[in-house]
């Protein structure tokens, strides 16, 4: 067990990426406090953190679902704070939470900027200052990461709003790495490149060519999975990353290299 007496919160753990996140972490040891926003999960995906602290405790894990609006600054203090008070500490925060609502820039109002900044940056912002305010007070050499994307780098024609946010994301991650080093806290991204889920399944599946050119794109064959993520993110928060910060990992299968 990698992971065996720390504390970790995923946020945006109830669905895609942030679950299989979650699952890992916990296969390693790790309490785990799922994240997730209603509003977010509304719907057919209501009760889905429960879903994933029930599959956790069921294979022996440790795990608790945390409702939280990571844009609200609030909200995420009162999240760290719980944590500390259920588990005593906290060991690695995976700022994971995101949104992307496909639009043609032309159409992106100031609302719905808002709404995306508040909820990817912002909250990833204030998920990693109260985490290594937490870590400092009580001198734990933790791990903060980032779900950033290969989005952070390239562009995307309806995704003008998202990937300022994941580019953001990354000049977040670097800044933090520097002002976290003497603490022994480290900050590292990790880029996925495209991965079928709640996020873009509606997108990829009224535009197929799209899918299949990602696909054809992809020099080791298949899309990445929400558990090839998953693996990036664990090795962040093991022992084997100590001394690794302010590292972007592209886990894309090699899908955004293949120019030409
Ligand atoms: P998803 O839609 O399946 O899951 C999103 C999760 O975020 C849910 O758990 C939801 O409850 C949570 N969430 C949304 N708004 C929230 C808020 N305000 N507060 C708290 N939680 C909130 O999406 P996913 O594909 O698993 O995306 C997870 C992360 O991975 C995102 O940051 C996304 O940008 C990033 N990413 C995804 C892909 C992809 O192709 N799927 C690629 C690159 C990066
Ligand atoms: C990713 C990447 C994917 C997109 C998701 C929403 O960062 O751009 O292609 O589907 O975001």
């Amino acid at each position: 067990m990698r992971l065996k007496d720390k504390v970790a919160i995923v946020t945006g753990g109830s669905r895609g990426i942030g679950r299989a996140i979650c699952v890992k972490l916990a296969n390693e040891g790790a309490k785990v406090v799922v994240n997730y926003s209603e509003k977010a999960d509304g719907g057919e995906f209501i009760g889905s953190a429960d879903k994933v602290v029930d599959e956790i405790i069921s294979a022996s894990g440790k795990a608790v679902a945390f409702e939280a609006d990571v844009a609200n600054r609030d909200s995420v203090y009162e999240m760290i704070d719980s944590t500390v008070r259920r588990y005593g500490r906290l060991d690695i925060m995976v700022a994971n939470a995101g949104i992307c609502p496909f639009s043609e820039f032309l159409e992106i109002d100031e609302e719905l900027l808002d709404r995306v900044i508040n909820v990817n940056l912002k909250g990833s912002f204030f998920c990693a200052q109260a985490a290594m305010k937490k870590m400092i007070e009580k001198s734990i050499q933790g791990r903060i990461i980032f779900t950033s994307s290969v989005s952070s780098v390239f562009g995307g024609e309806l995704q003008a709003h998202y990937c300022s946010t994941k580019g953001a994301i990354n000049q977040l991650m670097k800044s933090i790495a520097i002002a976290a080093g003497k603490y022994g806290i480290t900050a590292n991204a990790v880029l996925p490149g495209t991965v079928i889920t709640d996020i873009n399944r509606n997108e990829l599946n009224t535009n197929p060519e799209l899918k299949h050119y990602f696909e054809e794109r992809t020099p080791l064959g298949n899309l990445v999975t929400p558990e090839d993520i998953a693996n990036a993110t664990l090795f962040f928060a093991s022992d084997e990353a100590s001394c690794i910060s302010g590292a972007t990992l592209i886990v894309d299968g090699g899908m955004s290299i293949n120019l030409q």
